[in-house]
C-alpha cells in the first residue's frame, strides 16, 4: 500500500516518520526545481488555496482524472486546516502519478516563516520532528511560482510582481529577492493604478488594472489566474475579467462555497468544490 492510500484508509498515524521522509524525497524528484513552467495546455483545471483541507484538494483531482484533464494547484497546501500533512502528501502524490499533467505552484504558506506562525511547523513537530519539518521546507524551494499555460494564461498564487516586466525574467529571480516573493504575496486592488504598498499584508504590493493590462499586453497573454484571498462565493473577477481570483475551500468561514475553475480555451467554468 502506498503512503497516500495508508493516509486515506488509516490516517497519518499509520505513517512513520521514515516513510514520510522517503515520500518527500521521492516527490522532490518530480518537482520542476525552477521558478517558471510553461505548458501548452488549452484545457485544464485550476485549484486555489486548500490549507490542510484534504477534501478540497481531492474533488478537483478526481474530476481531472475522470476527464483526463491536467490540473494546476496555486499553492497554500498547509497551515490552518485539520489535514495538513495529509494534504501536502496528497498533492505531491498527484505530481508523482502524473508528473506531466500536474503542476504544484508555491504559495506564501510554502515558506518556513509563515509555517512557524500559522501552525504547520507545530503539526510536523508534534507528529514527527523538527528535522522532518526542515526537510519539507527545503522541498518548497523546488516548487515553481509561475505557470504560463497555452501562451495565454499567467498563473501564480499572488499574481504579478512589480519587479517583473517580461515573464521570462521570472526564471532568473533569486528566492530571497522581493520581486520573487511578491509573486506569491501580492494582491489585486480595484482602487490601485499600477502598484501601491500592501499594508494589510504588512508588506509587498497591491497591483491595479493598469499594471495587469500592461503586463498582459507586453507579454502577449490574455489573463491572470491567482488565489491567496478568501471570497464567500469562492471567486472574484477583477479588471474587466483580465484577472480571476479563486478560493477552493468550502465551509472555511460561515458556510462559504469554495470553487475551482475548468478552463477550455477562452471559456472558464467555475465549479462548486
Ligand atoms: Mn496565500
Amino acid at each position: 500500500m502506498d503512503l497516500v492510500d495508508s493516509i486515506l484508509k488509516e490516517g497519518i498515524r499509520s505513517v512513520s516518520e521514515e516513510q514520510y521522509l522517503e515520500f518527500i524525497e521521492e516527490a522532490e524528484k518530480y518537482l520542476e526545481g525552477k521558478n517558471l513552467v510553461e505548458k501548452d495546455w488549452s484545457e485544464f483545471l485550476v485549484v486555489g488555496d486548500t490549507h490542510g483541507d484534504l477534501e478540497s484538494a481531492k474533488r478537483p483531482a478526481e474530476r481531472s482524472i475522470t476527464k483526463g484533464l491536467p490540473i494546476i494547484y496555486l499553492g497554500d497546501y498547509v497551515d490552518r486546516g485539520n489535514d495538513q500533512l495529509e494534504n501536502l502528501a496528497f498533492v505531491l502524490s498527484l505530481k508523482i502519478q502524473r508528473p506531466g499533467k500536474v503542476v504544484l505552484l508555491r504559495g506564501n504558506h510554502e515558506t518556513e516563516r509563515i509555517n512557524r506562525s500559522y501552525g504547520f511547523k507545530r503539526v510536523v513537530k508534534t507528529r514527527y520532528s523538527s528535522s522532518l519539518f526542515h526537510r519539507i521546507v527545503s522541498l518548497y524551494e523546488k516548487l515553481p511560482v509561475v505557470a504560463v499555460l497555452n501562451e495565454e494564461y499567467y498563473l501564480a498564487h499572488g499574481g504579478i510582481s512589480s519587479g517583473v516586466d517580461d515573464y521570462k525574467d521570472i526564471e532568473e529571480l533569486e528566492h530571497r529577492e522581493e520581486g520573487y516573493k511578491e509573486i506569491f504575496w501580492n494582491d489585486p486592488g480595484e482602487e490601485v493604478d499600477r502598484y501601491e504598498p500592501n499594508f494589510r499584508r504588512g508588506g509587498y504590493q497591491l497591483y491595479g488594472e493598469k499594471a495587469v493590462k500592461e503586463f498582459l499586453d507586453r507579454n502577449g497573454l490574455s489573463m491572470v489566474i491567482r488565489a491567496h484571498e478568501f471570497y464567500p462565493e469562492g471567486y472574484r473577477y477583477y479588471f474587466d475579467k483580465k484577472l480571476l481570483s479563486i478560493f477552493s475551500i468550502s465551509n472555511y468561514r460561515d458556510g462559504n462555497q469554495g470553487k475551482f475553475a475548468e478552463v477550455n480555451g477562452r471559456k472558464i467554468k467555475l465549479i462548486d468544490n
